[in-house]
This record gives structure tokens, C-alpha cells and sequence, in this order.
């Protein structure tokens, strides 16, 4: 792997807009020299003087002319106990853009050059503070939106996943080393091959791998939420109950059919279950060009979502309509759910007969709560039988991973029947290398330049 030890690099690490503060962070080997070009302090040494992890108040001064941009505080802090294993030093800036602009201009005409997204992370991990399922981590914390996606990514971080992949590497990196002993003997018409010893070995990294790829539904839901719609005909109570989900009063209700027109989105968690959810239009013949559109858009979220609520309204008889969108749900998981239990139920409502997709029924009033609770514990049921774990940090959450882990399993599938055939050890342990380069590549250690562009083209500048 090429490190370009000999640049710095320098961005606005926070966000764009008026805030408290501003962050420049700058790293490599002249980010001292570089700040200090345009950083007087009031008093003390010199920040090349200072020592490491120390903060010193002062003034960005522009050389050229010596006009004061802003009063800043600088932090110093030397490798190799920093972010990026380089000297870091990180100009606080009052939080508006035009100082933290014209701060990193003078710190890029010192020295240094503009950061690309995410490049102090990956000299992070080029420098190898942390590995590159670790650094994933880091973009996976950034875009958190529940306590449950958070605690996980924080897992990964804590190198969770990585440590479980890395053990299942070295076992097979010992079957490997076994069976080139092996072909090293293998003029010598002995039988040298502990052929149990290594059934055993790559059966036991299988299971491990495919018990990890078990996780990785999980893994995507805690990170992403779960895609679900709530969909029914007009005026059934499908804005009460994201409201009622959501314990805020977010979504129009009105008593008129065809008050919602556009698609809301919000994230609620559902005992620990994030939930995109989608209130949708109601779903009828509709009258004018706005509310046809607004159907068509229900139809799709229906069409994409991995868990569809359909809405019927209880206290009516069931209408055509209402049985026509149930069988229209039949791929996916979805909820009946029975609105508005308060009033006086129609019989007709418990004969419907339901597709194989619906996984329950559950009446509900969105008015005055009753049923929500036996509705949340329905969805919890669907998705995690009940046993939500969000302490176990070895999960997988990403797609990159799970195609490798997958690929990682299949070929050490292969070994293992190639092993138990009695082939050659050449053909199993051209597999073998294989499975450790996919493995090396969740962590890291076997990645191609392109894997990493991608990965890192992800994040934000100055992260
Ligand atoms: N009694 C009773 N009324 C309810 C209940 N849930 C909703 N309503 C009423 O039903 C009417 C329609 O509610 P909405 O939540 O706007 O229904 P919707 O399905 O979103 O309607 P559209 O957006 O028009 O498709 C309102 O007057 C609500 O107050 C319930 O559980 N019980
Ligand atoms: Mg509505």
C-alpha cells in the first residue's frame, strides 16, 4: 500500500453553517509548522515548542498582510497518540464559514493540501490505528438515526466483528499451513494429511461464518430500520397511527377521506426495532390529478417496503376495496391491523381471509392508544422472534461485508468436501487462500486501492 507520509492535508472537519464553533483539523508531518505560519498566540512558546495534547489560545493571522481572521484555539497533539497516527492540529474558529474558509486557505498556502473526503480516517487505517471494518464503523456512527444503530456501529468500532472474522482467518490460515506441509511430503508416499484434525478445524470456521451471516438481517435493520408502510383506504387512521407510534402529533388527521397527499417519512423505534416508516394517500379510485398521484406514490412505497401495516377500519363493514388491496400484499411481511376498536365493531370484519404474507392480526385504536403496545410487540416478534439482542456487537451491517463473508463460507464449503473426496491438497489450498484473502478483506489486511476509494469516497471531508 502506497502512504503518502510526506503530504498534510487540511479541512473543515464540521459542519457546514453557523455553529458555536468551527473545527480546521490538519495532519501530517508539517501541520505544526503549517498553523503555526499563520497563528499567533498571545503568549508562551511557539506551538512547534509546545507539548504534545495542549491547547493555546491566539489569533489566525494572515501573512500576507498581516489582517487578523479570527480568534481561535489551537490544539496540538504529536503522533502517534492521535486520530490519524500523525500530528494533528485541530484550529477551533468561531463557527462561521468565513473564518473557517479563509483559516484552511491560509493553512493550505502554508503547506498543506485539501483533504479528500474521509482521508483521515483512511490514514488511520493506512497507518493502522484501525482496521477497515473499523473505519467503516466510523461513517456507519456518523449516519446513526436510532440508539440501537449507534450502540452497533460503536461495536464494530470496538473492533467487535473484526475480532471474530480475524480468529476465523487464523484457523484457516493453520488448516492452510497444514496442508502445505503436506504437499511438501507429498513425493514421499506417506499419508501425511491430519485429515480430521482440519475437517474439523474448517468445519468450525463455517459454522462461525455462517452464524455471522445470520446476523446480517439484523445487522441492516438496526442500521437502516426497517422499510414499512402503512397503507389502507382513505379515512381508516393510517396518519393516527404513525402519530400514535410516533407519540406526536407529525401527520394531518381529519375526518375528511383524502387528507394525506404526500409520503411521510419518520423513524420510530418499536422496542428497540427502528422503523422507516411511511404514512401513505388512501388507497381508492381517486378523484383529481393530486390525489391519484398520491396513490400511485402508496403504491410504491408498498412495492418497496419489507413491512406493510394495512390499515382497515373496524367499525365498517369490510368493502371490496379493502379486500382488494389484502390480496394486492402478497410477498413481504404485513400486519392487518383493526383501527378504531373504541367503536362498535362490525362481524364482517373477522371473516377476512388473509394472504401468506400477513404474519398477524391486531386491533388496534389509534384514538386512544389501546392495542399499540400488542401492535409493537407483533412487529418485534416478526423481525427478531421476540429476542432483540443489541448487545451482541459481532454483527454484520454492511453489504460489503456479507458478500464476503458469503463468499467466504462457500469456499470453505468447498474445501471441506474437497478435503472429505480426498483431492489434492494443491486444489484445496488454492480454496483455502481463497477464504483468508475475502476475510482480509472485511478487516482490511488483502484490499484493493479501488475497494478503498469507495469506501472512503463515502464520508464526509474532514472526517
Ligand atoms: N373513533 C376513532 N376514530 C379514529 C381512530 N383513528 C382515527 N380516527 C379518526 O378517523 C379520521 C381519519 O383519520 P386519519 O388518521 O386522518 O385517517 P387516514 O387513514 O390517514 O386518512 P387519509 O389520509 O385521508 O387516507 C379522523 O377523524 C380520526 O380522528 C380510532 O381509533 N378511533
Ligand atoms: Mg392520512
Amino acid at each position: 500500500m502506497i502512504l503518502n507520509d510526506d503530504d498534510t492535508i487540511a479541512a473543515i472537519s464540521t459542519a457546514i453553517g453557523e455553529g458555536g464553533i468551527g473545527i480546521v483539523r490538519v495532519s501530517g508531518k508539517e501541520a505544526v509548522t503549517a498553523v503555526e505560519k499563520v497563528f499567533k498566540n498571545r503568549k508562551g512558546l511557539p506551538i512547534s515548542k509546545r507539548r504534545s495534547h495542549s491547547i493555546v489560545m491566539g489569533t489566525i493571522v494572515d501573512p500576507n498582510d498581516g489582517s487578523e481572521v479570527d480568534e481561535v484555539l489551537v490544539s496540538v497533539m504529536r503522533a502517534p497518540n492521535t486520530y490519524t497516527r500523525e500530528d494533528v492540529v485541530e484550529v477551533n474558529c468561531h463557527g462561521g464559514s468565513m473564518a473557517l474558509r479563509r483559516t484552511l486557505g491560509l493553512v493550505i498556502a502554508a503547506g498543506a493540501r485539501a483533504a479528500e473526503p474521509g482521508e483521515f480516517t483512511k490514514r488511520a487505517f493506512l497507518n493502522g490505528r484501525i482496521n477497515l471494518a473499523q473505519a467503516e464503523a466510523v461513517i456507519d456512527i456518523i449516519r446513526s438515526k436510532t440508539d440501537v444503530a449507534l450502540k452497533t456501529a460503536m461495536g464494530q468500532l470496538g473492533g467487535g466483528l473484526s475480532n471474530k472474522i480475524s480468529a476465523v482467518a487464523e484457523t484457516v490460515t493453520e488448516a492452510l499451513v497444514q496442508i502445505e506441509a503436506a504437499v511438501d511430503f507429498s513425493d514421499e508416499d506417506i499419508d501425511v494429511l491430519p485429515v480430521e484434525g482440519l475437517v474439523s478445524m474448517l468445519k468450525d470456521s463455517l459454522g462461525e461464518l455462517e452464524r455471522l451471516l445470520t446476523t446480517s438481517i439484523k445487522g441492516r435493520i438496526l442500521k437502516e430500520g426497517i422499510r414499512t408502510a402503512i397503507v389502507g383506504r382513505p379515512n381508516v387512521g393510517k396518519s393516527s397511527l404513525l402519530n400514535a407510534l410516533l407519540r406526536a402529533d407529525r401527520a394531518i388527521v381529519t375526518p375528511v377521506p383524502g387528507t394525506t397527499r404526500d409520503i411521510i417519512e419518520e423513524i420510530v423505534n418499536v422496542n428497540g426495532v427502528p422503523l422507516c416508516l411511511m404514512d401513505t394517500a388512501g388507497i381508492r379510485e381517486a378523484d383529481g390529478e393530486v390525489e391519484r398521484i398520491g396513490v400511485e406514490l402508496s403504491r410504491r412505497a408498498l412495492k418497496i417496503s419489507e413491512l406493510v401495516l394495512c390499515l382497515i377500519d373496524g367499525s365498517k363493514d369490510v368493502g371490496e376495496e379493502d379486500l382488494a388491496l389484502i390480496g394486492e400484499i402478497d410477498t413481504g411481511a404485513a400486519i392487518l391491523v383493526i383501527n378504531k376498536s373504541d367503536l362498535p365493531q362490525a362481524p364482517s370484519v373477522r371473516e377476512i381471509r388473509l394472504p401468506e404474507s400477513f404474519k398477524g392480526q391486531v386491533e388496534i385504536s389509534a384514538l386512544t392508544g389501546a392495542g399499540i403496545g400488542a401492535l409493537e410487540k407483533a412487529i418485534e416478534e416478526i423481525f427478531f422472534g421476540g429476542e432483540l439482542d443489541a448487545s451482541d456487537t459481532a454483527v454484520i451491517t454492511s453489504v460489503r461485508h456479507e458478500q464476503l463473508v458469503s463468499n467466504a463460507a462457500m469456499r470453505t464449503r468447498e474445501a471441506l468436501s474437497l478435503l472429505c473426496t480426498g483431492q489434492p491438497e494443491e486444489t484445496i489450498s488454492i480454496v483455502l487462500r481463497d477464504v483468508i484473502r475475502d476475510l482480509g478483506e472485511v478487516t482490511g489486511e488483502s484490499v484493493g486501492e479501488d475497494v478503498l476509494g469507495r469506501i472512503f469516497s463515502q464520508f464526509c471531508i474532514g472526517k
